[in-house]
């Protein structure tokens, strides 16, 4: 009977939007009585120290015009670390039909951590606070398999180095490294470099040191540290890559004036870090950037 009803009123919604909300009631409750289990719960309050979340249904396709807030509150000295096992959301650029959205608070008021949809696992994320927000909603039609992700929490570190952690670099070169390199670096820590230059300059990056904590040998990627490099000055702006191990990134230009290091790293394990150097570059010609020693033709060049 139940099936019959899901069916008709999945038919009727194809046609008529204005059922959408009726439908998504109706979904909701079918879902929260042969599936009542803590993994498949859309949205609650977690405050243990570790948890697991996955969007409604998982790993079976997640329900039209869901809309699910996960609170993660954890002891006030500590911060969160979300990392995502698996991801597949409809996808469309600028995630405006299905998505998790992440917040470092208790509400979408707070710093936004991220916006993320298709098939690519967003990056592991880390709150400078004690609570984590996580918003997964899906629009009238198309799914996916959806996501499953863990959380935990860690202490915060107050070190005397934690200030070498949150650095804006205006200078057109110039060096920075891991904290404590090179000693191994803190485990638990979230540091943002930030590149910014004038307009018109581009960045090229390299780092010519690099030993972090090796991949995942199951999902074969970064889980664990990781040095993720934006181009931009957000975490939003696109991903030029993300290392870890003994990887030797080739070197990288950002588009615009601005590029942003982040350096992730977890609980356990940790390695001396990585140097890193950087060149500010003007064009003054079409397709050329000119470096302080040498040249650069790039194909997309969009600074004139
Ligand atoms: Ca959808
Ligand atoms: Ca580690």
């Amino acid at each position: 009977m139940l099936i019959v009803l899901w069916v008709f009123v999945r038919h009727i919604s194809k046609y008529h939007h204005a059922f959408n909300d009726n439908l998504s009631l109706c979904l909701a409750w079918l879902q929260c009585f042969p599936l009542s289990s803590e993994l498949n719960m859309c949205g609650g309050v977690l405050t243990g120290l570790s948890g697991v979340i996955s969007s409604p249904g998982y790993p079976q396709e997640y329900s039209n015009n869901a809309d699910c807030t996960w609170a993660i509150h954890v002891s006030n000295t500590s911060v969160v670390t979300l990392v995502f096992l698996d991801f597949q959301l409809e996808n469309n650029e600028g995630c405006n039909f299905d998505f998790v959205a992440l917040f470092d608070g208790p509400t979408v008021t707070h710093r936004h951590l991220g916006k993320y949809c298709g098939a690519d696992k967003p990056p592991n994320i880390v709150t400078t606070s004690n609570q984590l927000l996580v918003v997964f909603k899906s629009d009238f039609n198309i799914g996916g398999r959806g996501f499953k992700a863990y959380y935990y929490s860690g202490k915060k570190i107050y070190r005397k180095g934690d200030c070498e952690c949150q650095q804006v670099l205006s200078d057109v070169s110039g060096n920075f490294s891991s904290p404590h390199f090179p000693n191994i670096y803190p485990n638990n820590i979230n540091c943002h470099w930030s590149i910014t230059l004038a307009a018109g300059y581009r960045i090229k990056l390299f780092f010519p040191f690099m030993d972090l904590e090796d991949r995942n040998s199951l999902s074969d990627e970064c889980d664990y540290d990781s040095v993720a490099v934006y181009d931009g000055d957000s975490q939003t702006d696109t991903l030029l890559g993300r290392w870890c191990g003994t990887e030797q990134p080739s070197s990288l230009i950002s588009r615009g004036n601005k590029l942003l290091v982040v350096l992730s790293t977890d609980r356990n394990e940790a390695h001396r870090g990585f140097t890193a150097s950087y060149l500010g570059g003007k064009c003054s010609s079409y397709r050329q950037i000119h470096f302080q020693n040498d040249k650069f033709c790039l194909p997309h060049t969009t600074v004139s």
